[in-house]
């Protein structure tokens, strides 16, 4: 049948320049022609059209939009309405005479205020609270064996946009608070862009994403009264884990120090789940995403970060916006740990595809394969940071899912969640989310619709739009899913029988932590069980340690007063894998903030030569005095940076006193000194002073002191003997013995542990 030969011709010919694309995936037949003839008379297909390459940046009057829409929106130098006329007066709403009633008819009251009454939208259901910052990802080239994805190959350099965030608090609610952080990170490749939505700890509550809303309903404010906010610790999260105990590991990631960070960018990074990686010969490797911080990684003391939340609710957006202005670009290498791709996805007997578990580094060392540098804050808060949309699903040739059944349901929610959040299913359209890959979807219309596309078929096969546009093959950048094999099995409702070992991933975790850290995860079991109302819960929380560790258990117990019970299930026999561990180790010290606190005769010439000396040493001085302006004059000044009154010691990794009056001294004359009893100034100087000073040292900070700050030491009872507490003659002899306390974040000496 010549009619239909000729329809066969045009469907082929319709499948555009992609070189045969389903002959490009491996191992896979191509499908079948389809035998239906096209509607239209055959013929040659069309030239493609020219404004085929995607969605327009202009807008059909010729107006710049999209990357250029702050161009549009910000231009001129006269206020006007949203339409572009300019006001005279946007004070007053119109009335009929000064003390008359307001007109209806005053469309610019109406504009104004009918905007703002919807400048909010939903936060996020989880991570609503979060911090962001633009960047780039320096690619090693060192993955291209395992991934043919392009953002990894040698020396490619992909722009970035990164977010940080905490889980439970909603977006007014503070940064210090003990939760899991979200380390989200959108690459904006050649090959269009690749998100990888991760945590600040690498194992998850759950292996089913069918319990995300039970989770996260246990752990947000009790649904009557609306608290706590932003806290684990209270009576539904505690009910959950202990009763569903797969939440165990995490729960105790949590406990530890890893769930109050030290800044964002002290923070390690996560892809959780498992991942696929494909190569250029088809090849799969199975691999876990880290990365890791270039300043170490590093956590706050639970007293300092409870203080923050008070003093500094903005502390971790604010320490990532300033280190970014300040130049002190935060950097973290991005590593894989590579397993072979095996039918069962074990590893050395661990569940790959269980969330709830790691892999030890020991076992599968991560390999670095590029480095990302945060290097520009985002100029508005909302149109990025607030309305960027990340999705698990957002993936690139090279990088592909595998069956973990967390990151299944990952894969629908993200996506959903945008469509409530950002108010339609056009959130790809906002500059943030754009891709730098050009776009050439079939998906049109919808709410919020801001691209003009052209051409009349959106639609394929088409004839009308020159059969555009084309299918992509293997050897022109397709993304082609993996061809893994499906296990044959039986439709059920189950988990594997791997997944039922709740403990010996947490006991492993726990053996691996040193005497103080396991000290900070006691503290922290024994604070929240004891802010529970319910015993039951917190004898069943006491079940669950018992099952990772009799010597938790039996602290955290002593804490609450209560019996410690026998474990349940014998205790694991694991290893423990020293890189899980923070502390013993040696990091730059740059952009540590130093606190110089100085007094009314402070020596000024050597608080001069402490400030450039830090700042020489890639470090933060912030000078402490007692009111603000300049110390001293002419170019000798001095500019105060904070005062007695809005310093706090947890603003600063390590303090330096110099020249303030000590015990007994009346020369604190400043007004708001005022405002404590004279009998505790005339104890121990400013209170505030040895304040900061005594909370220092308890924090565990270097503490060093020059001409005549030594008497505040003795005031705040800080013994000069004392592990890193130092004193020198000069203000840089001081500070020499200071700086080498901080490559290991505190003086852990300090603290005592049986
Ligand atoms: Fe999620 C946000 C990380 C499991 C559903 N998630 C969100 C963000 C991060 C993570 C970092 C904030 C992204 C941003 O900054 O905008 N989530 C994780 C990790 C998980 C995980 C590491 C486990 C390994 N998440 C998870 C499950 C579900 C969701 C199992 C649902 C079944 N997550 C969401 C969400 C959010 C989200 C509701 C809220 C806002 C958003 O997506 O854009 O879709």
């Amino acid at each position: 049948n010549p009619l239909k030969r000729a329809a066969q011709k045009i469907t082929d010919s319709l499948r555009g320049d992609g070189g045969a694309p389903e002959e490009g995936i491996p191992g896979k037949p191509a499908p079948e022609s389809p035998s239906v003839a096209e509607p239209t008379e055959p013929r040659d297909p069309l030239p493609p059209k020219p404004d085929q390459s995607g969605p327009d940046t202009v807008s059909p009057t010729g107006q710049p939009t999209g990357a250029d829409q702050a161009r549009t929106a910000q231009s001129g130098s006269y206020l006007t309405t949203a339409q572009g006329t300019r006001l005279h007066d946007t004070d007053h709403s119109l009335k009929a005479g000064p003390r008359g009633p307001v007109l209806l008819q005053d469309h610019h009251l109406r504009e104004k205020v009918m905007h703002f009454d919807h400048e909010r939208i939903p936060e996020r259901v989880v991570h609503a609270r979060g911090a962001a910052a633009h960047g780039t990802f320096q690619s090693y080239g060192t993955a291209a064996t395992v991934t043919k994805a392009a953002f990894l190959a040698e020396d490619e350099e992909t722009p970035v946009f990164v977010r940080f965030s905490t889980v439970l608090g909603s977006r007014g609610s503070s940064d210090t608070v003990r939760d899991t952080r979200g380390f989200a990170t959108k690459f904006y490749t050649s090959e269009g862009v690749f998100d990888l939505v991760g945590n600040n700890m690498p194992v998850f509550f759950i292996q089913d994403a069918i319990k995300f809303p039970d989770i996260i309903h246990a752990g947000k404010p009790h649904p009557d009264r609306e608290i706590p906010q932003a806290q684990s610790a209270h009576d539904t999260f505690w009910d959950f884990v202990t009763l569903h105990t797969e939440a165990t590991h995490h729960t105790l990631w949590n406990m530890s120090d890893r769930g109050i960070p030290r800044s964002f960018r002290t923070m390690e990074g996560f892809g959780v789940h498992t991942f696929r990686l494909v190569n250029a010969e088809g090849a799969t490797t199975l691999v876990k995403f880290h990365w890791k911080p270039q300043l170490g990684v590093h956590s706050l003391v639970w007293e300092e970060a409870q203080i923050i939340n008070g003093v500094d609710p903005d502390f971790h957006r604010r320490d990532l916006a300033d280190a970014i202005e300040a130049g002190a670009y935060p950097q973290w290498e991005l590593g894989i740990q590579t397993f072979p791709d095996t039918p069962d996805q074990m590893f050395e007997g661990i569940d790959l595809l269980d969330p709830t578990n790691l892999v030890p580094e020991e076992l599968a060392p991560v390999q670095p394969v590029g480095l990302l540098t945060l290097d520009r804050n985002p100029s508005n808060f909302f149109a990025e940071t607030e309305q960027v949309a990340f999705h698990v699903g957002h993936l690139v040739p090279g990088v592909d899912i595998t069956d973990d059944p967390l990151l299944a349901g990952r894969l629908f929610s993200y996506l959903d969640t945008q469509i409530t959040r950002l108010g339609g299913p056009n959130f790809p359209q906002l500059p943030i989310n754009r891709p730098h890959a050009p776009v050439n979807d079939m998906l049109r219309d919808g709410l919020h619709q801001t691209a003009v596309h052209r051409g009349v078929a959106p639609y394929r096969p088409n004839s009308l739009d020159g059969g555009c546009p084309f299918l992509a093959g293997a050897d022109t950048g397709a993304f082609i899913e993996a061809p893994v094999r499906v296990p044959e099995s039986t439709r059920v409702r189950e988990a594997p029988e791997s997944f039922a070992d709740h403990f010996s991933q947490p006991r492993r975790f726990w053996l691996s932590m040193s005497p103080l850290e396991r000290e900070h995860i006691i503290g922290a079991y024994t604070f929240e069980l004891a802010k529970c109302y319910e015993q039951a819960i917190r004898e069943r929380a006491l079940l669950v340690l018992a099952n990772i560790d009799p010597e938790l258990c039996g602290e955290v117990a002593t804490g609450l007063g209560l019996p410690a019970p026998a474990p349940t299930v014998p205790l694991a026999d694991v290893q423990p894998s020293p890189a899980l561990s923070q502390l013993g180790r040696t990091w730059p010290t740059d952009g540590r903030v130093i606190g110089i606190v100085v007094g009314p005769d402070g020596d000024l010439d050597g608080v001069r030569a402490v400030r450039e000396a830090v700042v020489e040493g890639g470090m933060v001085p912030l000078v402490v005095a007692q009111a603000g302006g300049v110390l001293g004059s002419g170019e000798g000044a001095v500019t105060v940076q904070r005062t007695y009154a809005t310093a706090r010691s947890v603003e600063f990794d390590a303090v330096l006193l110099a020249g303030l009056p000590g015990v007994g001294s009346d020369a604190y004359g400043a007004r708001d000194a005022k405002a404590f009893p004279a009998a505790a100034q005339q104890l121990t100087g400013d209170p505030r002073v040895t304040l900061l000073v005594s909370e220092a040292f308890r924090h565990g900070k270097a503490v060093g002191a020059w001409a005549g700050g030594e008497a505040v030491l003795e005031g705040a009872g800080v013994p000069t003997g004392a592990p890193g507490v130092v004193v020198g003659d000069t203000g840089t002899a001081a500070l020499e013995q200071l700086v080498p306390l901080l490559g290991g974040h505190r003086v852990w000496d300090r603290f005592t542990v049986a």
